[in-house]
């Protein structure tokens, strides 16, 4: 492992992962989510700080946290994704690579998830893909760090 270390951040909700809504959400329990970011990112030589919070306040003081301490930042603000400019503001103050990821296709839902206040301040969205969506945001961080070292 070298380098700093990536943030995967989880919004409102995420805790209950596994226990409730697994048709929409699936199975994987939030610790098995975890699991599954730490063994991916280890086969890229990168190390994960992962953290879920139901405050708003909380995930702004991580994604302030990581300006320093992190290469990039992979984040499932959940409902906060779609209200939240105080978000969107730390996002753009901090300018790390980042991934706005989403378990579930948020565009074949309800119209309100059809808005992010996330998705123009970070490099790109992947949503749909239940855990793999982080397994691909991940890779994505990954790529991009590399281009910018070579940049
Ligand atoms: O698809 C996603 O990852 C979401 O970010 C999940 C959020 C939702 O508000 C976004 O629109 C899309 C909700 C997370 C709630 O997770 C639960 C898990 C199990 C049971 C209940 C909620």
């Amino acid at each position: 492992m070298s380098g700093k270390a990536l943030y995967v951040l989880n919004g409102p909700n995420l805790n209950l992962l596994g226990q409730r809504e697994s048709a929409i959400y699936g199975e994987a329990t939030l610790q098995d989510l975890e699991t599954r970011c730490r063994a991916h990112a280890a086969t890229l030589g990168l190390e994960i700080v992962f953290h879920q919070s139901n405050s708003e306040g909380e995930l702004i003081g991580w994604v302030h946290e990581a300006r320093d301490k992190a290469s990039g930042i992979a984040i499932n603000a959940g409902a906060y994704t779609h209200t939240s400019v105080a978000l969107h503001d730390a996002l753009r103050a901090v300018n790390l690579p980042s991934v706005e990821v989403h378990l579930s296709n948020v565009y074949k839902r309800e119209a309100f998830r059809h808005t992010s206040f996330i998705a123009p301040v970070v490099n790109g969205v992947i949503c749909g893909f239940g855990v793999d969506s982080y397994v691909l945001a991940i890779s994505a961080l990954s790529a991009l760090i590399s281009a910018n070292k070579k940049g």
